[in-house]
């Protein structure tokens, strides 16, 4: 007899930062967690769900997660898109964590099993200055970290995107309305190459070293940047331009070989369908709650292995310790796993969220409890009511909107 759904709850909460999770329960009392957190747009999302989707599950077979999956995309007949893509993944991997449950067995399994001892990871190392950022990288280094993300201020601009005021818990989002930023190309392409011109003169060949551009430039200027990166052989260039336009990455690939990594405000496949096929990217970065949950990614996944594309799966605080499980179970089992971001959550989001994936010597070892091993503490999220706060916006010098 296949179960039924008979409950859903959509449970916001902001311990530190906003979160919305959806929460799945079956008649034989068996319950499911998936993350839909939209940094910035949370109660769209919520609402997408409480008002459209959850009345449609109530009385649905738990097991049929691509049906669900399809019912979900075709049945909206508005497609794709951030919120929708985000509700549907909330669903998904609720649903993979309760077939995880049922079968008495951790995703990773039902995904396949593991084709790796442990998911490397890396961390973020920022500060306003070229020393201070050696000294951030010094500290992940010794925390065991293999990659590192590496941000600078850059001279002359007010604020910078990846420094923040806490280092190890980066948030952007802030004010209820969007603050806003200043943004300088020429001053960022002439700093950039001198920050890490010292980092590999100070921790040489082996340590692997990241940077994200956070969709700033034009093709032309991103080509330029990873060129003059060329010497201190990156592992990726993060987000050089915005991904609307796929084919403007043909340009960049003219003009360097610093690997090229997109895709954390990807939804779909469709996003990044010729980036990959094209070969045009080394890396996509979507996510788990970003972009249709476990189902859609691994389509996403399989579809780049073909290409000898990777994953890079983007782990901002802004993505729950839902995501982050669902994630480290996709990331141990696919073949072409690269990398996988990871940034500390506060103490009062790991107690909220429950969790025993951990950290342990540059990996992150996925949990091996039945299902995606995490839960939420509604007890502990109701007594952190939602906060709004935005990303920040970004202006050029003359006051042209930018991306930020
Ligand atoms: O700005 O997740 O690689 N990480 C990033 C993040 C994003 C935030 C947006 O919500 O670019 O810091
Ligand atoms: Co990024």
């Amino acid at each position: 007899m296949a179960d039924k759904i008979v409950d859903a709850r959509v449970i916001i909460t902001s311990p530190g930062r906003n979160f919305v999770t959806l929460k799945l329960i079956t008649e034989d009392g068996v319950s499911g967690v998936g993350d839909a957190t939209l940094n910035g747009r949370e109660l769209a999302v919520a609402s997408y769900l409480t008002d459209h989707v959850v009345p449609a599950l109530i009385g649905r077979d738990p097991a049929r997660i691509e049906d669900t999956w399809q019912y979900l995309y075709k049945g909206a007949y508005w497609r794709r898109g951030p919120v929708t893509m985000s509700a549907i993944a909330a669903v998904d991997t609720a649903l993979w964590d309760i077939l995880g449950k049922v079968a008495g067995l951790p995703v990773y399994q039902l995904l396949g099993g593991r084709s790796r001892e442990g998911v490397t990871v890396y961390g973020h190392a920022n500060a306003e200055t070229v020393d201070g950022v050696l000294e951030e990288v010094a500290r992940y280094r010794d925390l065991g970290y293999r990659a590192v993300r590496v941000q600078t201020s850059v001279p002359g601009l007010r604020t910078t995107y990846g420094v923040g005021r806490d280092r190890m818990f980066y948030e952007p989002a802030d004010a209820a309305i969007a603050s806003e930023a200043t943004w300088s190309t020429e001053r960022y392409l002439a700093h950039t190459p001198t920050v890490f011109a010292r980092i590999r003169e100070e921790f040489g060949p082996e340590l692997k070293l990241l940077h994200d551009v956070h969709h700033r430039l034009t093709p032309i200027e991103a080509g330029r940047l990873g060129r003059s990166l060329e010497p201190y052989a990156l592992t990726w260039m993060e987000d050089p331009v915005p991904a609307e336009l796929q084919e403007g990455f043909r340009l960049i690939r003219q003009h360097t070989t610093t690997p090229i990594a997109v895709g954390e405000v990807f939804n779909t496949i469709w996003d990044c369908q010729q980036l990959i096929s094209e070969q045009l990217i080394d890396y996509v970065r979507a996510t788990v709650v970003h972009a249709g949950g476990i189902t859609h990614l691994r389509r996403i996944f399989d579809l780049a292995a073909l290409y000898h594309v990777r994953s890079g799966s983007h782990g901002a605080t802004d993505l729950s310790p839902v995501c982050m499980s669902a994630a480290l179970h996709l990331d141990i089992s696919i073949p072409n796993f690269g990398l996988q971001e990871y940034m500390r959550h506060t103490d009062e989001t790991d107690a909220v969220f429950p969790h025993d994936y951990r950290f342990e010597n540059g990996y992150l070892l996925p949990s091996e409890a039945p299902g995606l091993g995490v839960d939420i503490d509604e007890k502990l999220a109701a007594t952190f009511p939602y906060r709004p706060a935005s990303l920040p916006v970004n202006r050029l010098e003359d006051g042209t909107m930018h991306s930020w």
